[in-house]
């Protein structure tokens, strides 16, 4: 399928170097064909480190990510207005709020996974504007090729994302297997926290069943989240234990 789906770019770009009318319209042909391979990759599963050109590398069950470490887009503003912050700094969404339809302002890590399992997910954030910490305190998460993806109580209460085709789902928003992921309290210091369901705090696990590169997806929710660093690690290690590795970061492999 890659084959075929290169030939017409191929053709194109053989067309172009034969003709100097019209360059304007072909070049934007050949910007949709490109970026309908991006689509495609991203969508496949199993994808190898040179299909994505990065990858965040797992390492004794823990991939610790500097969240401003990634490409962005418009809309996604990098801060380093407080010390209490690792990296450059933080990244906040000053966009439109998305409170009901994540995707937009979509930015993609990619994690190549070596030690399979069930994986915890948290992240350090603070709210940036005002002194409620029940506003600019979530922003959307996904995990859409791997095995499981769900919220858990130290009760046994499971939830999945809405549109996941798993129940029951959390209360408030929740949409096309996004979770919105919460920080809550109105001490807007920087923590790690990152629970789903409204009122009814669970934590976040992922399960990789295989070896390979995973997607993580964040997408914008409220304005003003502020976002430092991300975190996942196995299970049957402790945040603590977790956090206390956790300022070797994991290395971000180039593929190309
Ligand atoms: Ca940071």
């Amino acid at each position: 399928m890659r084959t075929l789906s290169f030939f017409p770019l191929f053709i194109l770009i053989l067309f172009i170097s034969c003709s100097t009318e019209e360059g304007g319209i072909e070049e934007e042909f050949i910007e949709d064909n490109i970026g309908q391979e991006d689509e495609e990759s991203v969508a496949e599963q199993g994808d190898s480190c040179s299909d994505v050109g990065f990858v965040f590398e797992e390492s004794n069950g823990i991939i610790s990510i500097e969240f401003e470490n990634n490409d962005f887009t418009e809309g996604w503003k990098l801060k380093n207005d407080v010390a209490d912050v690792s990296g450059q700094g933080y990244m906040q969404w000053e966009g439109s709020p998305s409170m009901g339809n994540p995707g937009n302002g979509r930015v993609t890590y990619r994690l190549e996974i070596t030690n399979t399992g069930t994986y915890r997910f948290t992240w350090r954030s603070s709210f940036r504007k005002g002194s409620n910490g029940t506003e600019h305190n979530d922003t959307w998460l996904r995990f859409p090729d791997a095995k499981d993806f769900y919220g858990k109580k130290s009760s046994g209460s499971v939830v999945y994302p809405s549109d996941s085709g798993k129940s029951p789902n959390p209360h408030g928003a929740s949409k096309d297997g996004w979770f919105k992921i919460y920080r809550s309290g109105n001490n807007n210091s920087f923590s790690w926290q990152a629970f789903t369901s409204d009122n009814d705090a669970h934590d976040i696990y992922v399960v990789f069943e295989t070896p390979g590169v995973y997607l993580l997806e964040i997408s914008a929710r409220s304005d003003f989240h502020g976002i430092d660093r991300m975190l996942l690690f196995k299970e049957n290690i402790s945040q603590n234990d977790a956090l206390d590795e956790a300022d070797a970061f994991s290395n971000k492999k180039d593929c190309n």
